[in-house]
């Protein structure tokens, strides 16, 4: 096999449209001297150069083909084994002060960490093509909208960049002339694609990000949580509006009634699903539609939230994506689709544990093994993903691309828990919602290197994508809440809530309609609930639970419960996460805490 990173030679017309901003070239260029690729390839997002750059990396085995019937224009990408999730570990926030990255990042000094990367940079593109990609995160016409240039050696990071932002000629035109634009510098190079040499690297002051030695999506695709979350999150501090770890979705009624909801769960705990939900039979008329899958900006306009997606495709975990748990998501994987370390069958389709139907009798697995269904290991890798382009999502909103954004009515919270947590509520007000985000919790998934399964405090799912210090961030959240005078009301959700005989208690997926409703029903103010120590509950009759089968009365009284003991546990938990913080929480959240703990008697 070639290098995956060696170089390629464009043909006259391809490769070649330089941007005219006098900035970015200083930088390329200054880039160019220190990693001294072989050539420099300017893209421009055209479909001429993605055929292109698709022949190339096929010829190195940097992308190999699907089949051309079952997945037309689909390719599968093979990762090194040992660079298969976002490695939290070796990313780091390199703002000047410590204080300024807070107490959940990694921190590191911003020069000594510009010498460190410099020398692993330096003549680490020889022999190799340096792409300079062009993108915008946010529709184009959106005030929101940063424009962003990512230079790598790596023909996947193009590809898949082309699928995940809107990439050329839009980008290098809003940015225009201006040399003192703002844009997003992001320098990417694979090195050896070894762990030693893995660093994930902000500059939030500068606007720039370096990652280096890793090829995995998380990792270098910079628009994604690099740019849209980490710096994302910083800028948006600073300039009055939220970047959150959330889905967007649309809901409608059969009367036409509207609303948008904005969700953070943390990563592979379900957002694509519940962006692309299909209501159950029972509730003919209703529609839910697709803004976003990962990633909220939002801004406040008229004292209310309004909300865009800034990304313009969908990297999501493979495994467990089926026509039961998400059609849309199958739907829209049936083409243009680049896979990552998902299995190949011998008639050249795409497959991963959970797909419908029986698994082949025989497969390459997502190493490049021969696998068969009575093989120990895993076909596909559990944090295999898709890249596949929104516009092929049949429940697409149709205001994806307003500049203005959506407006949001609700604002949802979630994990993964096995207890404690009912399968929903609803804060009692702004200030008691952003501290039910900062303490919520998730059992961790594979989503990030690290064990799988335990729980962790992840503040509004933002733990490894907040930019700067956590406690600055919730005080930005209650500084938020006072300039809205129109706020989305926030709800707690938790669809994995199990018996003590460790099965699920919901069915979720489809059937979390019935949980939207009722969400949406608070918003409308048509239904009370109950005032518990936690929050306002649903009453039973208010939950639309006809025609949901296999689920008892019993399971939907204890997915309602509040167990006093577990809410014990759970409040030392926040305390002691909190204490952890070292001091940077704000005191309301901690008189939130209190005050909770009051409720129960501790
Ligand atoms: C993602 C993640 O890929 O959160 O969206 O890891
Ligand atoms: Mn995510």
């Amino acid at each position: 096999m070639n290098n995956p990173a060696s170089a390629i030679f464009p043909p006259a017309g391809i490769g070649d449209r330089k941007p005219a901003n006098q900035a970015v070239l200083d930088w390329v260029h200054e880039v160019e001297l220190l990693t001294q690729p072989e050539n420099i390839f300017w893209c421009d997002g055209s479909e001429a150069e993605n055929e292109f750059l698709i022949s190339e990396s096929l010829k190195q085995n940097v992308l190999f083909k699907l089949n051309k019937a079952k997945l037309p224009r689909s390719y599968l990408h093979r990762s090194n084994p040992n660079d298969v999730a976002r490695v939290e570990q070796f990313t780091f926030i390199c703002t000047p002060t410590k204080e300024e990255a807070g107490p959940t990042n990694n921190w590191s000094e911003p020069s000594a960490t510009y010498l460190k990367l410099q020398g692993l940079l330096k003549g680490a593109m020889r022999g190799r093509t340096m792409f300079v990609i062009p993108y915008i995160m946010g529709p184009p016409d959106s005030p929101l909208t940063k424009v962003g240039f990512e230079i790598t050696d790596s023909k996947y990071v193009v590809l898949s960049m082309r699928v995940m932002t809107r990439m050329g000629e839009v980008a290098v035109k809003r940015l225009g002339h201006d040399p003192k634009g703002e844009w997003n510098r992001g320098v990417h190079s694979l090195l050896d694609v070894n762990p030693e040499r893995r660093l994930i690297c902000h500059f939030p002051q500068d606007n720039t990000i370096i990652s280096v030695g890793s090829g995995y999506g998380g990792n270098v695709l910079l628009s994604k949580k690099c740019l849209a979350l980490r710096i994302g999150s910083y800028l948006a501090r600073s300039q009055g509006w939220l970047a959150e770890h959330m889905l967007i979705l649309g809901v409608e009624s059969p009367t036409g009634k509207k609303h948008y909801v904005a969700a953070a769960f943390p990563s592979a705990c379900g957002k694509t699903n519940f962006a692309m939900l299909i209501p159950p039979k029972h509730f003919a008329g209703w529609k839910v539609t697709t803004v976003g899958d990962d990633i909220a900006w939002m801004q406040i306009r008229d004292g209310r939230l309004w909300a865009v997606n800034p990304e313009n495709g969908y990297f999501g975990v493979v495994p467990g994506t089926s026509y039961k748990s998400n059609p849309s998501a199958m739907k829209s994987i049936q083409r243009d689709t680049i896979y990552t370390n998902v299995a190949l069958t011998d008639d050249g389709d795409a497959w991963w544990e959970g797909k419908d139907g029986p698994p082949p009798v025989h497969a390459i697995d997502w190493r490049g093994n021969d696998w068969t269904p009575a093989s120990k290991q895993k076909a596909a890798h559990p944090n295999s993903r898709f890249a596949t382009p929104m516009r092929n999502n049949p429940v697409l909103d149709p205001h994806v691309e307003d500049g203005g954004g959506v407006p949001i009515s609700a604002i949802i919270f979630g994990g993964r828990r096995s207890d404690t947590m009912p399968l929903v509520f609803q804060a009692f007000d702004w200030e008691h919602g952003t501290y039910i985000g900062a303490t919520m919790a998730s059992e961790t998934t594979a989503a990030a290197t690290g064990a799988v399964g335990q729980v962790r405090r992840d503040p509004m799912a933002m733990l490894p994508f907040c930019g700067y210090n956590i406690g600055d961030y919730f005080r930005h959240w209650l500084e938020t809440g006072k300039r809205l005078t129109n706020p989305p009301l926030i709800f707690h959700v938790n669809w994995f809530r199990k018996s003590a005989d460790g099965k699920f208690l919901w069915p979720g997926f489809g059937d979390n309609m019935r949980v939207l409703k009722w969400i949406i029903d608070r918003c409308e103010g048509e239904v009370s609930a109950t005032e518990s120590k936690i929050g306002y509950l649903p009453k039973m009759q208010d939950l639309d639970l006809n025609e949901l089968s296999g689920v008892s009365p019993e399971q939907i009284q204890e997915l309602l419960t509040v167990k006093a003991e577990e809410w014990q546990k759970e409040i030392t938990g926040h305390a002691k996460f909190f204490e952890s913080l070292g001091g940077v929480v704000p005191k309301e959240l901690e008189k939130q805490r209190e005050n909770l703990a009051a409720r129960f008697g501790t």
